[in-house]
């Protein structure tokens, strides 16, 4: 994307995993178990929305074993962009160097984390991508494909983003990353706050690095996804691609303006 070539980047320093969770009780040991195996270093903070399943008890039961692993309990369900956003809060307070994107239910592999890690040595940001060469798909419906890619496409089109995962969720930040990407605004609940964070992060000029990933689909506890999600993601996308095309033309026409202007002074 930018040349990051040309940038010196600092060591990553300590990791943080966030897992947001909703109704995940079958899932949430076993991803645990499989991250803490695959980057013993990284500490865990589950995001859990006050899920009705007890997902918040069994994660504090690993807590309780584990200092490695860390519980946010939030009120109720309000959504994977509110989640992720107290858990960015929760691990910047604490210093952490890099914050970690994840699904609860095992389509984001652990196993692929040292990969996103080694990448973000020399990155601002870097996306797990099933749509660049070697990225893949295991097990998902037609239907979920054509949604995903079509949103991606949607996104990267009207907002002219050079990524070709744009909805994706499995991500590292590093956190100055996070800290200059505005997140005081972000209104975005569902699937749309990727979309928004990717956005984001390429206007303010960071460098962002895909790598493919082999996306699992879920085989455990029931999805979340909605026609309210995908319609609140349609509908801001939407928006703002026409606000940006809005300011860039009010941009050229005030320039032009200008141009037809006589000069003064001299
Ligand atoms: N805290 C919190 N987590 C959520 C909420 N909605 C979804 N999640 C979590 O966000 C992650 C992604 O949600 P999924 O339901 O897997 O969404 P998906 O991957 O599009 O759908 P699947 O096909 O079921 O996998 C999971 O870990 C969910 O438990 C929410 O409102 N609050
Ligand atoms: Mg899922």
């Amino acid at each position: 994307m930018n040349d990051g070539g040309q940038r010196r980047y600092g060591p990553l320093g300590e990791v943080l995993v966030i897992i947001p969770t909703y109704n995940e009780a079958e899932n949430i040991k076993p991803v645990v178990a499989r991250v803490r195996a695959a980057v013993p270093a990284a500490h865990v903070l589950v995001a859990d929305d006050n899920s009705p399943d007890g997902t918040g008890k069994f994660a504090d039961e690993i807590a309780a074993e584990d200092d490695h692993v860390h519980v946010l309990h939030r009120r109720g369900k309000e959504g994977l962009g509110a989640a992720y956003l107290a858990g960015f809060r929760w691990g910047i307070e604490r210093g952490y160097g890099v914050l970690v994107e994840m699904d609860a239910d095992g389509s984001h592999r652990p196993e692929e984390l040292p990969r996103l890690l080694t990448a973000l040595k020399g990155a601002d940001l870097v996306l797990g991508s099933r749509w660049v060469p070697g990225g893949r798909i295991v097990n998902w419906p037609k239907s979920r494909e054509f949604i995903s890619r079509g949103g991606s496409l949607y996104s990267r089109v009207l907002l002219d983003v050079p990524i070709r995962d744009v909805t994706g969720g499995y991500r590292a930040f590093r956190r100055e990353t996070l800290e200059g990407l505005g997140l005081h605004d972000v209104a975005s609940a569902g699937y749309c706050f990727q979309v928004d964070l990717a956005r984001r992060a390429v206007a303010a000029g960071f460098n962002v690095v895909e790598v493919p990933i082999t996306f699992v689909e879920r085989e455990a506890g029931d999805s979340k996804m909605s026609r309210d999600i995908l319609v609140e993601a349609l509908w801001r996308v939407t928006a703002w691609g026409l606000t940006a095309r809005a300011e860039k033309a009010g941009r050229f026409l005030g320039r032009a303006a200008g141009r037809g202007k006589p000069r003064s002074g001299r």
